[in-house]
């Protein structure tokens, strides 16, 4: 029997790239801060000469499935971190935006092999999506382990026979 887990320890080895929205930005930006600064004390150079780590900004969550298919076809980067925010008081097609992020997000992990961190906050208020961004916890961190533990898990499974 072979157990495989992700390990925090080989993060350095990892290259990342992550979608973020600027709706919201508000939120998107602590969410990116709080995940950078995971990423970081975990060895992966954040700086912004960095080739370890590229940030998209797109202009809200519904974009962020296509942004996320672009850098998985890539070949760059070993795991795409998405984060976003959508708010259901601030809008009557939440239950569509949120529809096509998830199912997009998943498909684009499926289809191309990368692991893709669902890192978008679906919430009634801002309040409690300000709450999940920093003020009580920064959900961006749990992202930021989330991304090393699946890089880290994927590296270590074995390759499909040729
Ligand atoms: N995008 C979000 O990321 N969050 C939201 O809450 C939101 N609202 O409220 O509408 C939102 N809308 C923009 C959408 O994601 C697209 O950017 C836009 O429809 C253009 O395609």
């Amino acid at each position: 029997m072979a157990t495989f887990e992700g390990r925090f320890t080989d993060a350095a080895s990892l290259r990342i790239g992550v979608v973020v929205a600027r709706f919201n930005d508000l939120v998107t930006a602590k969410l990116l801060s709080g995940c950078l600064d995971c990423l970081s004390r975990h060895g992966i150079d954040t700086g912004e000469a960095s080739s370890q780590l590229d940030v998209a900004w797109v202009p809200g969550s519904f974009e962020i499935p296509l942004v996320a298919q672009r850098m998985a076809a890539s070949g760059r980067y070993q795991v795409v971190i998405t984060l976003g925010a959508v708010i259901r008081g601030d809008t009557p097609h939440f239950d569509v935006v949120v529809a096509e992020v998830s199912k997009g997000v998943a498909a684009v992990s499926r289809d191309s092999g990368v692991p893709v961190i669902f890192g978008v906050l679906t919430t009634d208020t801002m309040q409690q999506a300000l709450e999940r961004a920093g003020i009580k916890s920064n959900l961006g961190w749990s992202y930021g382990m989330q991304a090393i533990e699946m890089g880290s898990l994927m590296k270590a499974l074995p390759l499909r026979a040729q």
